[in-house]
């Protein structure tokens, strides 16, 4: 899976790349030494595909009003730039070959969810990072397959929310959160399928005068795989009833 990101502030994804399991995943990817089942990622600066000598990405909006509009050239540009680099002369696809979902993340999109992310796991992805009041209509009109919302509020920008979904889909990528990978994927196929996940104890046994469950102490790993289910029931139940409506 290759994921590139647009933005005009490409330092901001190092909160991404040089933090934890995520940026071992992705710099593990770029060490080319999982060439199968691994995220190779990118960011991509507009101003890196502007002609000016000011390197000017945005401008003021016709109709007037407060705030910048982002250009749809400079975007366009490394748009071409993304699709020449990944299908490139030598993988001998033409530029318009290369196939991958461009997203642009907006507080109007469509609503993300862990389904969405399963479903989008195992394809490319070209991310925009709107900033401003957003990005020209017409670039949008012509490049942008889908328009995500990582929920109902507003962000200076899109970094943030292409963040949060470059986390979830590293997670769904099988060998890419490294030493515990097949431990991780166990667990996650062994998760019940959209509920909340169970309480979780580690030492002491007793901390502040409050005691682990006794069923986890009992080494019975079927009796604990129920107790953990229940559990996950009764949160989904209480904190989020919503979810359990949504199953049959
Ligand atoms: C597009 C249009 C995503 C993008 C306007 C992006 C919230 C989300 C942006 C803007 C975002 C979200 C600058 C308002 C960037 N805010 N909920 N901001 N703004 O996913």
């Amino acid at each position: 899976m290759n994921i590139d990101v647009i933005s005009v502030l490409p330092g901001m994804f190092t909160a991404l790349t040089e933090h934890g399991v995520v940026g071992r995943a992705l710099s593990t990817s770029r060490s080319n030494s999982r060439p199968t089942d691994s995220i190779d990622f990118r960011v991509w600066n507009p101003r890196d595909y502007t002609e000016d000598k000011h390197k000017t990405v945005d401008d003021r909006p016709y109709g007037g009003g407060p705030g910048m509009v982002m250009m749809a050239e400079p975007l366009a540009k490394t748009i071409t730039a993304i699709r020449e680099f990944r299908g490139g002369s030598d993988s001998g696809l033409d530029n318009k070959a290369y196939q991958a979902k461009v997203v642009y993340l907006s507080p109007q999109g469509r609503a993300v969810d862990q389904k969405l992310f399963g479903s989008v796991a195992s394809e490319n992805l070209i991310l925009l990072c709107g900033r401003y009041e957003g990005v020209d209509q017409r670039l949008l009109d012509a490049e942008v397959d889908e328009e995500w919302s990582i929920g109902d509020y507003v962000l200076s920008g899109g970094e943030i929310a292409a963040m949060v979904v470059v986390d979830a889909l590293v997670r769904l990528v099988p060998g890419s959160l490294g030493n515990d990978e097949s431990a991780n994927q166990d667990s996650f196929s062994e998760q019940i399928d959209g509920l909340l996940d169970c309480p979780h104890y580690t030492r002491p046994e007793e901390y502040a005068g409050m005691v682990v469950p006794d069923v986890l102490l009992s080494g019975d790993h079927a009796v604990i795989k129920q107790w953990r289910c229940e559990q996950s029931l009764q949160s989904t139940q209480a904190k989020r009833p919503d979810l359990l409506k949504k199953k049959d």
